[in-house]
């Protein structure tokens, strides 16, 4: 369904015009059908839980970071991983060269690695960002590690980490705890246990 209002607004505003069109109709009949309000409690806990409408990102000059994340994990966890995808747009490379948080002792960049059929970590100084290009910090790949952890990992919650940039400065951003969709349970986090 496509509106004309919509195609000059920002790329998440189709979105608000899908719903605000679709969405608020089917919500008003829901009200008033059973059978519907079922349906319209389903489709909201698919939302919640996709993570497409909620996930969350921020700008810093060319920078754009996108659905900073951190998983569940159990409250005797002493460290867990942070996950973010940077895209740069400029024609100049960025590099992230670490970040801080209230919620872990300390805050590092690490890379996994194999090594002989084993999967090890290692700590990085950065992660260069090109020109016109993205860095993904993912489970079992490049990611932050928040070591020494003050509080659970909770899922729902959210709490805030700076990210430091060479070029672009230092950027705040809400780290959200949540179970993701699209990546295995088993992961990184494991190795971690054992630092
Ligand atoms: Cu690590």
């Amino acid at each position: 369904m496509a509106h004309a209002q919509c195609d000059n607004l920002p790329r998440h505003f189709p979105l608000m015009c899908v719903l605000e069109f679709a969405f608020i109709p089917f919500f008003e009949t829901a009200m008033k059908n059973p059978i519907r309000l079922v349906r319209l409690i389903g489709l909201l806990g698919l939302l919640a839980t996709s993570g497409g409408v909620l996930a969350h990102d921020y700008k810093a000059g060319e920078l754009h970071i996108m659905h900073p994340w951190a998983r569940p994990l159990p409250a005797v966890a002493p460290n867990g991983g942070a996950f973010v995808t940077i895209m740069n747009h400029g024609a100049q490379a960025d590099r992230l060269l670490g970040a801080r948080t209230e919620r872990a002792a300390v805050t590092e960049i690490h890379t996994m690695e194999h090594h002989d059929g084993l999967m090890k970590m290692r700590q990085l100084e950065a992660v260069d960002i090109p020109a016109n290009g993205q860095v993904q910090l993912q489970p079992g790949a490049q990611h932050l590690m928040l070591m020494g952890l003050k509080q659970p990992l909770e899922a729902g919650t959210s709490f805030p980490l700076t990210l430091i940039f060479e070029h672009a400065g230092e950027v705040t951003v809400e780290i959200k705890v949540e179970q993701p969709v699209d990546a295995p349970v088993a992961d990184s986090n494991d190795a971690h246990q054992n630092h």
